[in-house]
Order: structure tokens, then C-alpha cells, then sequence
């Protein structure tokens, strides 16, 4: 019988699970199968599920039984035998980022207001409960509750304000084995200790976090360290005191080592305030350019968390070569299931494929251990949950969390297996839904890429809310986005006879980008300047394959709503109608994006569509 925290729960967990499935489980043997748990002392993560009898044993640390208790009832909710299992996470570290602020509200939140925070300080309910579940149910342990931008009441959460809002909290979360991160700002010994100065060098700033630190992480064992968003659109950091990333990271590394604390430092640094008419400047660049030359230079609880593409989260990026570059450091890729440019909660969009394929991707900078995968030592993604009733605003859009856990435990796990599991634990074991839903989410990416911005441009959305389109909105901008389309050409060149992007890759990558015809063609215009009629593989003219992409794209989500249409009767009314209603939206929005980014097309070039179809709505 477990005696710990964490196998208490994992006990509980299998029961609750087991009732829910209709077995009425005892505690202890009187004949019929057994389920035995063998808790040793420990706080690892491994797990071994082996079949004993015509029943199971599960052996690990209070957290692996947690671990192996979810497996164990996902693969009998499958349907499938007891499994034998013997495995560990590929990372210690495994997060979400929430971007919930103190006012309640989230930034780039889809689904509802925030759930840890209500009237200004943070809140420990039901539903934390529940949300500590979700995360251990799906792998993950540890997230990040407040704001990357902190701002307002939660730049009080370091200084003890909230101290015992937060202990209850992070007691709450690590009953699940769920840390508790907090975003801090970087000048917080201005806004809070009232020092003059935020200077990493400076004795009085020093002092001052390890004092702060002292206090939080005494107060709050549960506290696994600080996110930190730094010298990055308008947020304060060490450039402002002419000091490196390294720098400013290490001191707040020395301020949290005491008490085992880590610091993850994020590299989306780059110039927000970039003039159009600047062609040198390209934002592509900047996180490389500020990082790769510190490699080596950061303490060893410092961890440089890194978008997985060079900008920000568009539908198509290559993969960032930052990712490739750091050998001497430790990094964290970041991951966003929030869909911020994806559909934002409203189109399906799976994004489990595509996180697999950055995963996958090999780096060409060593012959072993070369994939991003091997490269990373931890793991996060930028949450996607909030208040409402299905934590995600679409239904659908819980397949990204779940995926996202499954991946973060196994980067080899399979995005078509986890669909399909996903969907028979969501759904039920109806092989038509299992069919038609799995269908749909292993289709939804390319659909969206196909209706959006072309060939990984990226950036056509609507400035400010990042939703629908709006082909010039960010090109006059300060945001260093730009396609730069004229009438004959369209893209940035990112060659070395344009920005030289493509050399920060390793040399046979650089290769392979920086040709037109060996570029994979999914990514042809983040890489280069082209003319409409230049020829694609397969004979088209780029602006035809425009053209016809967005055409398809919409007929493709016409389709796949007509599918889960089909769906009526087949799964609970209230849910059946809560997608559908999404979809009603995805459609009229894929729609929307193929008359707007086809006509602007249109009428710059003035060339029709070789298909005769009709470009004006
Ligand atoms: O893309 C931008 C988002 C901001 C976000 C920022 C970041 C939290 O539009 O809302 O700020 O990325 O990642 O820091």
C-alpha cells in the first residue's frame, strides 16, 4: 500500500478510475484479478508496469506509480490488455506557460478567464485539483501560472504578498507531483525593493533577490524556480545595464541555487521597433545572434528556453537554429498549443504532427544524438486552458494538451496514435467517431497552412488579435514581419545575398536552404524572394499553387465539418453542437481568408487564376 504523498493519489486515482469504468474495485486482495502497487522511497520518475498473475503490479516512486496508474487506466479505457511498461520521461523538466495575469484575464487565451487567479491574487479550488490531475494524467509536472509579461498584482507574487495564496497552491499542485514555476520581472528590485537600479553587477541587486529568495522558496518548498522574459518587447533586462543575457540570468541563477531553484531564460529577444524601410534588420536572426555566442557561459541551473521556430509560432517556420547551435548550455524548446496564430481555439488546428517533426528534426551539426529531441534537456508549452466549461474553448483543441504530454514524455510517440486515443477516451469506441475524428485532427494542420499565409510567410493575420486575415496589417508595422510583396516578387531573401539567415545553420543545412531548388517547398518563401511565376515542382507558377491552396483549404475545412456533421447522434448532444458551432466559425473564416489573400494577390499582379474560378466574393 503506498505511503506516500503522491501514491496516496495514484491510489486514489486508480480507483476513481476504475469505478468510472464501471469495475468495483477493493482495496485489498479477496481473490479475482489484483492491481499491487510497490512504492519505493525516492522522487524519480521511472515506471515499470509488469503483469503478475492474471493481474498487474506497478513499481516506482510515489510519482512513477502516479505516472503508471494513467497509463494503466488509458490502455484499459482502450480496451487493450494490462500493459507492460517500463519507462522514465525523456525530460525532468515538462511544463505548461500560462499567460494569466492577476486580473483574471490571459493573454493569448482562448478558452475563458484564468483559473489561478480571481480579484487579483491567486486561487486554490476544485478546479486546481482537477488541473493537477489533468496535467499528471497526460505526464506533465510543472507549470508556470502567471504571465510572462508580469504586470499589475503579479509583480507582487515574489515579494510574499501572496505568500500563503501561493503555499496552498503549490501543496495543491505537488499532491500530483506538479512544481509550481512563477514568471518574475527583471526589475523587480526597482518596482518592488525600491533600488534605483536592476543592474545584474550591482551588490544591492544581488543581495536583494537572494534575500527575496530566501523568503519565497522557505515559505513555498513546492517553488521550482523562475521564468523570465527579458530584454523582449518593452520587458526590462540586463541590456538596459550593458550586460549579457548571461549575465543577468546567472545572478538570478546564484539567487535561487540554495534552494535548488531554476531559472528558464527565454531567447525571444529581438528589435520590436523595427522600421519597415530597414532592409538589414531581419527578427529571423535575433535570437541566434543574441545567444549562440554566450554558448557555455550560463550556469548550470540556467536553462534557455527557445521558440521552436525563428519568429513566433506561425502555422510554418523552419525549425530555430538556436536549437542546433548550443552545445555548453542546457535549453528548453517552447512550444505554443495556446494556437495563438493557429485558429486560436476556434479552427481545429492538431499541432502534435508538427511539434513530432521539430522534434525529429536532425540538425546536421553531429552524426549522434543530433535531433532537437536529443539536444533539449526540458520541454514546455504555452497553455491552451482557461475557465470554460471543456478547459479549451473547442473541444478539439484538448487533443493538443494531451498530445502535448504524451510528447514531452516520449518525443517518439506517434501523433496518429495519440489522435486516435485520444479520441476513443474523449468519445467513446465507436469506430466511426474514432475514424472520423482521428481524420479530422491529422488533416487540420495542413488545412489551416493551406487557407492562411502562404508557404511559410506567416504574419497575414489581423495586428493586435492575431486572428483572420489582413495581408498588409504588419507590413508598415513595427514588428519586423514583413513579406514585402510588389507586384512582381513576394518574400524576404534569407540567403547570404540577402539577410544571411540561412548560414546560421549548419553548413549542409545552409546548403539545403539557401538554394531555391533544394528548399523544401513548404517553406519556400520564409526563405526567399520569389516572382509570382516562378516554377514550382510540379510545373505550377507559385502564385497558381497560391491560388489553388487557398481554394482547396477551404473546401478541405468545408469537408471536414460536413464530417463531423455526420457525427449527430453519435456523441452527446452538448458537445456535438459546441464543435459544431466552432466549425460554422473555422469555415466561414477559411472562406474569408481565401477571398482576402487571393484578391490582394489578384490585384497586385493583375494575373488571373488559370483555373477561371471566381477571385472576387
Ligand atoms: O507573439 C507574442 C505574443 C505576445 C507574447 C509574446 C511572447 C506574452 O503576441 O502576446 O507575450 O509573443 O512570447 O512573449
Amino acid at each position: 500500500m503506498p505511503a506516500t504523498r503522491l501514491g496516496k493519489a495514484a491510489m486514489r486515482e486508480l480507483l476513481v478510475g476504475l469505478k468510472a469504468m464501471g469495475a468495483a474495485p477493493e482495496r485489498s486482495s479477496s481473490g479475482g484479478p489484483s492491481i499491487r502497487m510497490t512504492e519505493y522511497l525516492g522522487s524519480d520518475e521511472k515506471v515499470t508496469l509488469r503483469r503478475s498473475g492474471d493481474g498487474m503490479e506497478i513499481v516506482g516512486s510515489g510519482r512513477g506509480l502516479l505516472y503508471g496508474v494513467f497509463h494503466l487506466l488509458r490502455h484499459l479505457a482502450l480496451g487493450e490488455e494490462y500493459p507492460e511498461w517500463e519507462s522514465s520521461p525523456a525530460y525532468p523538466i515538462r511544463i505548461l506557460d500560462h499567460w494569466d495575469n492577476s486580473d483574471g484575464s490571459i493573454e493569448r487565451g482562448y478558452a475563458g478567464l484564468s483559473f489561478f487567479f480571481q480579484d487579483g491574487k491567486p486561487v486554490c479550488n476544485e478546479r486546481t485539483k482537477d488541473y493537477a490531475r489533468l496535467m499528471a494524467s497526460c505526464g506533465l509536472n510543472g507549470c508556470c501560472i502567471n504571465n510572462v509579461n508580469v504586470r499589475g498584482n503579479a509583480l507582487k507574487l515574489l515579494g510574499g504578498s501572496y505568500k500563503r495564496e501561493l503555499k496552498r497552491l503549490a501543496s495543491c499542485l505537488s499532491e500530483y507531483g506538479v512544481s509550481l514555476w512563477l514568471s518574475v520581472s527583471f526589475s523587480a528590485p526597482m518596482e518592488l525593493g525600491g533600488l534605483d537600479t536592476a543592474d545584474p553587477l550591482d551588490e544591492g541587486v544581488k543581495q536583494w533577490w537572494k534575500e527575496t529568495c530566501l523568503h519565497l522558496f522557505t515559505a513555498i518548498p513546492n517553488l521550482a524556480g523562475f521564468l523570465v522574459k527579458a530584454d523582449s518587447e518593452g520587458r526590462p533586462g540586463p541590456h538596459s545595464y550593458q550586460r549579457t543575457q548571461a549575465e543577468g540570468a546567472n545572478m538570478l541563477a546564484d539567487a535561487v541555487r540554495p534552494f535548488g531553484g531554476k531559472i528558464l531564460w527565454r531567447c525571444f529577444v529581438y528589435n520590436c521597433t523595427q522600421d519597415w524601410r530597414d532592409l538589414k534588420t531581419d527578427r529571423a536572426r535575433a535570437q541566434y545572434d543574441h545567444f549562440a555566442g554566450l554558448d557555455g557561459q550560463f550556469r548550470d541551473n540556467v536553462y534557455l528556453q527557445i521558440k521552436n521556430g525563428p519568429v513566433d509560432f506561425q502555422i510554418r517556420e523552419p525549425v530555430s537554429p538556436l536549437l542546433g547551435r548550443l552545445e555548453h548550455t542546457s535549453s528548453m524548446i517552447e512550444f505554443q498549443i495556446a494556437q495563438e496564430y493557429t485558429g486560436q481555439q476556434r479552427h481545429v488546428c492538431y499541432l502534435i504532427p508538427m511539434f513530432r517533426e521539430i522534434l525529429d528534426f536532425r540538425h546536421r551539426v553531429r552524426p549522434e544524438k543530433d535531433r532537437t529531441a536529443d539536444r533539449i534537456s526540458a520541454i514546455c508549452a504555452v497553455s491552451n486552458t482557461g475557465n470554460d466549461y471543456n478547459w479549451t474553448g473547442h473541444d478539439l483543441a484538448a487533443a493538443n494538451l494531451f498530445g502535448f504530454g504524451l510528447l514531452s514524455w516520449d518525443p517518439s510517440a506517434d501523433p496518429a496514435e495519440i489522435a486516435r486515443q485520444w479520441s476513443i477516451l474523449t468519445f467513446g469506441d465507436d469506430p466511426e467517431v474514432t475514424e472520423t475524428v482521428t481524420d479530422i485532427l491529422l488533416r487540420s494542420r495542413d488545412v489551416y497552412e493551406k487557407y492562411t499565409a502562404p508557404l511559410g510567410i506567416g504574419w497575414m493575420c489581423v495586428p493586435e488579435t492575431h486572428y483572420g486575415p489582413s495581408p498588409d496589417g504588419f507590413e508598415y508595422d513595427r514588428w519586423g514581419t514583413y513579406h514585402r510583396a510588389t507586384h512582381r516578387e513576394i518574400g524576404v531573401e534569407r540567403g547570404p545575398e540577402g539577410t544571411g539567415y540561412t548560414e546560421q545553420y549548419s553548413p549542409e543545412l545552409a546548403e539545403l536552404y539557401r538554394n531555391i531548388e533544394s528548399c523544401p517547398e513548404e517553406l519556400l518563401l520564409f526563405f526567399h524572394r520569389l516572382p509570382y511565376d516562378y516554377r514550382m515542382k510540379d510545373g505550377r507558377t507559385l502564385l497558381q499553387r497560391i491560388y489553388d491552396d487557398h481554394f482547396e483549404g477551404y473546401e478541405e475545412a468545408k469537408a471536414m465539418a460536413d464530417s463531423w456533421d455526420k457525427l449527430e447522434g453519435k456523441l452527446d448532444e452538448e458537445t456535438f453542437r459546441r464543435v459544431q458551432v466552432r466549425f460554422l466559425e473555422q469555415v466561414r473564416s477559411a472562406a474569408e481568408w481565401r477571398d482576402v489573400i487571393n484578391t490582394w494577390l489578384h490585384r497586385l499582379t493583375l494575373i488571373p487564376d488559370e483555373k477561371g474560378r471566381t477571385i472576387y466574393p
